[in-house]
């Protein structure tokens, strides 16, 4: 994905009719995801259902005149919305209705996810890279990647950097000081209520943030906030984030593409592969889809390791992989893995 590529970029989005896809949309186009001098393609895949609203949006987009913006596509075909593709966003997912148990979400999801990856295996650029936000999205991307065997399962990643977003900003706010000042923060485990952003090596400018803060702030306040800042959105907004996780998912992938230099982020990331040895380090096993401490380097996702973690921590991060585990092992019983 050359960054002065005069041939346009494919980028896909799922659940383009959504309200994610309505924040996401335009910044793509706009240039933010892949660069200035990058053109894109967009390919927009709905259900039939959601083929109005993203028609609609997509009316949108071209009234905005984006100067990178080559054309834009809307389909409810799946082969045909990832022909192509180097860029992926999953966003589509079903969500969970009342009564319905966990096995369920993840059967549906799962019905949604097969056949993605399928068609992201047949159809999809060599270079493609895949960022999922639908909900369960670590689960979601090890469906998708298993069932891509000829893509490398590391190009399968799913969304935690709302969650690190909002630990950033959240000491931000606390410590009266710019987000961009605020390095090493890690959201450990699952995108949902058990992930663990920690901030055992976070620094403000170079100053360790434990010195800064107070355990009892950190436990009390900070890490139920950031676990549960969705369900305030929901609660405040009357509508679950969507510019915020749309922001997030432009940050991911665009670091992904250009790298992060000597600054980590947090990213779900498979953890087989080059990243086995220092995911096994940090007590997550091989197989899954874990959100850990990363750097992007040469447009690959690799794992900070050897970070010490502490104890307290531990038990924290355990619960989350263990939840993982549990997730995977369910999708594995019905048959979807
Ligand atoms: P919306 O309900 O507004 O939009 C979802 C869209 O997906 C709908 O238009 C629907 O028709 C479409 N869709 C459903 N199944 C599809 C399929 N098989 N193929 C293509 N499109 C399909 O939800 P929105 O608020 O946009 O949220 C989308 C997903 O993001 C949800 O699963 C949500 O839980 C998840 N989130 C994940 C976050 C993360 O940090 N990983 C944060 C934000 C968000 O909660």
């Amino acid at each position: 994905m050359a960054a002065a590529s005069r041939e346009p970029v494919t980028v896909t989005v799922t659940g383009a009719g959504g309200q994610i896809g309505y924040a996401l949309l335009f910044r793509i186009a706009s240039g933010q995801l892949l660069g200035p001098d990058t053109a894109v393609s967009l390919r927009l895949l709905e259900i039939p259902q959601g083929l109005r609203a993203a028609e609609g949006t997509s009316l949108e987009l071209l009234d905005s005149a984006f100067p990178l913006l080559r054309s834009i596509e809307v389909t409810d075909d799946a082969s045909n919305a990832f022909d192509g593709a180097s860029v992926a966003l999953l966003v589509g997912a079903r969500p969970r209705s009342a009564g319905m148990e966990r096995a369920d979400l993840l059967e549906a999801n799962a019905a949604i996810f097969a056949p993605q990856g399928a068609a992201i295996n047949e159809h999809a650029a060599s270079d493609i890279r895949v960022l999922v936000v639908g909900n369960p999205a670590n689960t979601n991307a090890l469906i998708a990647a298993s069932h891509a065997p000829d893509v490398p399962a590391e190009r399968f990643t799913a969304m935690t950097r709302l969650d690190h977003n909002r630990a950033v900003a959240q000491l931000a706010e606390k410590l009266d000081a710019p987000v961009g000042a605020i390095d090493g923060v890690v959201v450990w485990g699952n995108h949902s209520a058990t992930q663990y952003p920690d901030v055992a090596h976070a620094t403000l400018d170079g100053r360790p943030i434990p010195e800064l803060v107070d355990t009892e702030w950190l436990d009390e306040v900070f890490v139920p906030r950031v676990a549960r800042r969705g369900a305030q959105i929901i609660e405040v907004r009357g509508a679950s984030s969507a510019a915020s996780a749309a922001s997030a998912a432009i940050d991911h992938v665009h670091d992904w593409v250009n790298g992060t230099g000597e600054r980590w982020t947090s990213a779900a990331v498979t953890t087989g592969g080059a990243n086995a040895e220092a995911a096994a380090g940090y007590g997550v096993p091989e197989g899954l889809v874990c959100s850990l401490p990363v750097r992007s380097d040469h447009g690959e996702w690799v794992v900070v390791p050897g970070l010490a973690v502490e104890a307290r921590s531990q038990a924290r991060v355990d619960a989350s992989i263990a939840e993982l585990v549990e997730e995977r092992d369910a999708v594995r019983a019905l048959g979807l893995l």
